[in-house]
């Protein structure tokens, strides 16, 4: 089966979970219509000139998820998703929830090496991609993967080789869409079913995925849309890519379309992009990462957009420099809501009625009654109150495990379900949260996580390289930076240049591709053996030169 290898709640969880109302019972497809019955005729979903109202977006969902069915996807199939954030985007990735087909959302920049993988792992029956975006043919490359599994392609653009779908022709809205909407009844998938796998940061070699299901979801949007008080009068930014579970449903814009909001697709986050749309859409909210927040702040200061309508600006996914929240808010002249998340569950968020000392210097709390968490030391044991430790949560909307990955899960799961954040936190006098650091062994380039062992992995394939081990080295603009620290096996060269024209023959995304080398005589290890990295990461940002003296 394919979607053997989930992991699911156990049984006296859900029963608490549908008892006491988190979980609903229902697909996340079956609220489509209840919102187009609410808001019919209010915009949805604004990307460039195309507007949406909600109801013509339940029927474009309709008619996709019929030709859908049509073209052979079925309740329980697995669909790889890469594209960029666009209203077809939305009503893919609704089309999917109607018919019981799971979404796995890549990221744009996810390249073969990716893409291969995701494609296997979660053996789908379709591909979806834009035709090509800048220089990069994804239907090719789409088209190559689909034929090692015998998948569809589905393609959005006007360029569709044949044997391939065309998503906006399968979109298209033909026939009564009353009748539709009967017919799609039949089709839809039971509430505790995968609704969507989204992609961890992850820490090893290979990406994970996590299979979110349809009840743990839709309250993950539910609860977090009530936390930060969306209500219609939201209008929603898309400003990161829509794959991420911050801007979909933490609240994201199925957050703001629970509520009636309105959902603006940016196609970029760059204050060029964004800027005009806040303005000409009175944009009301939109997440953010820091890196991207610090352009904001600088472009605030010079532009002419009228930016008044911002009232809340959301920002998390990495480590706020100190002082940066006051600066944001002063610069936009709106509220600054901290937001620390993560695909695998658990949400925080600061509350809007939060003191401006507690916004500013903690990254919220969490969003539910049912949200348990543990701070406990290097042995498991409680980190004490006050103390800093290690998070470990549970939850209604906090999967018990990853996909198919049962060996990570012994990792990075206790035996009773807790998940391990691998970050330290302290809780705040507020009962906030404040993230102190990060135990697990990833980079944090501008909100990306990008997995020290997958990269080290890959350079360990290089001819020229004996040992491989990955840093983060500190970044002004994107907060962290892939360094990647190698010994070279006897008489061989390696510059930066090479290192990086392999990764990107081997089809690596690019933010993953290390963007400092440092060739070292040997790698500093701990008394047990295993490579020091925070020896490491000390030596390479004061004087990497220690490591080659006497080489
Ligand atoms: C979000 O999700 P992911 O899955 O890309 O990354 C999760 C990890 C966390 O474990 C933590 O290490 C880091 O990203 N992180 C933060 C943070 N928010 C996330 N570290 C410090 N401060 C923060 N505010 O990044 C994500 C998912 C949903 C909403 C927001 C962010």
């Amino acid at each position: 089966m394919k979607r053997d290898g989930t992991v699911p709640w156990p049984p006296e969880a859900v029963k608490r979970y549908v008892a006491e109302g988190y979980w609903r019972g229902r697909p996340l497809g079956d609220y489509v219509w209840d919102w187009a019955e609410r808001s019919g005729d209010r915009v949805a979903i604004v990307d460039g000139d195309v507007r949406l109202t909600y109801r013509e977006l339940a029927e474009h969902v309709d008619a996709l998820g019929e030709n859908l069915v049509g073209l052979g996807l079925r309740d329980g199939d697995n669909v790889l998703v890469q594209l960029p954030n666009c209203w077809e985007f939305v009503v893919f990735f609704l089309a999917c929830q109607r018919i019981g087909v799971a979404p796995v959302l890549a990221l744009l920049a996810h390249r073969e090496h990716e893409l291969g993988h995701l494609a296997e792992l979660a053996d789908v029956a379709a591909i979806v991609v834009p035709d090509r975006c800048g220089d990069f043919d994804h239907q090719a490359l789409a088209a190559t993967l689909a034929a090692r599994r015998d998948a569809q392609v589905i393609v959005l653009g006007a360029e569709v080789h044949s044997g391939h779908a065309s998503l906006r022709s399968l979109s298209r809205r033909q026939g009564d869409a009353e009748e539709r909407r009967i017919r799609m009844m039949r089709y839809a998938p039971h509430s505790g079913d995968v609704a969507l796998f989204l992609l961890s940061g992850g820490t090893t070699g290979v990406p994970k995925i996590i299979a979110r299901t349809h009840d743990d979801y839709e309250y993950n949007a539910r609860r977090s849309a009530e936390v930060c008080e969306f209500d219609e009068d939201t209008v929603y930014l898309v400003t990161l890519p829509m794959a991420h579970n911050f801007p979909l449903g933490s609240p994201g814009l199925l957050g703001a379309l629970m509520h009636g909001g309105r959902v603006v697709m940016a196609p970029s986050p760059r204050p060029e992009v964004t800027f005009e749309l806040i303005e000409r859409e009175r944009v009301t909210t939109s997440p953010l990462v820091p890196a991207v927040a610090q352009r904001w702040v600088e472009a605030a200061a010079t532009t002419t957009a009228d930016l008044s309508s911002l009232r809340t600006v959301q920002i998390g996914g990495s480590v706020l420099p100190e002082g940066f929240a006051a600066t944001l808010a002063g610069a936009l002249k709106c509220q600054v809501q901290q937001v620390y998340g993560m695909a695998e569950g658990l949400l925080n968020y600061t509350r809007l009625d939060d003191p401006p000392h507690v916004v500013e210097t903690t990254q919220g709390r969490p969003i539910s009654d049912a949200d348990e968490y543990r701070i406990v030391d290097e042995n498991g044991r409680p980190a004490g109150p006050g103390k800093p430790g290690e998070l470990l949560t549970r939850g209604p909307y906090t999967p018990r495990g990853y996909f198919r990955a049962p060996e990570h899960n012994q990792l990075a799961f206790t035996p009773d379900g807790w998940y391990r954040t691998g970050d330290v936190v302290v809780v705040h006098p507020s009962g906030n949260f404040v993230v102190q650091a990060r135990i697990k062994d990833l980079v944090n380039r501008g909100g990306e996580k990008v997995s020290a062992p997958e990269v080290e992995e890959l350079a360990m394939e290089l001819p020229q390289v004996r040992q491989a081990a990955v840093v983060p080295v500190p970044d002004r603009a994107l907060g962290e930076r892939v360094c990647l620290c190698v010994v070279l096996h006897k008489g061989h060269r390696l510059d930066l240049a090479d290192v990086q024209r392999e990764f990107h023959a081997r089809g690596v995304a690019k933010y993953k591709i290390p963007e400092r080398l440092e060739v070292v005589r040997e790698l500093p290890l701990t008394p047990i053996g295993k490579v020091d990295k925070k020896m490491l990461l000390q030596v390479v940002t004061s004087d990497p030169r220690q490591l080659v003296a006497g080489a």
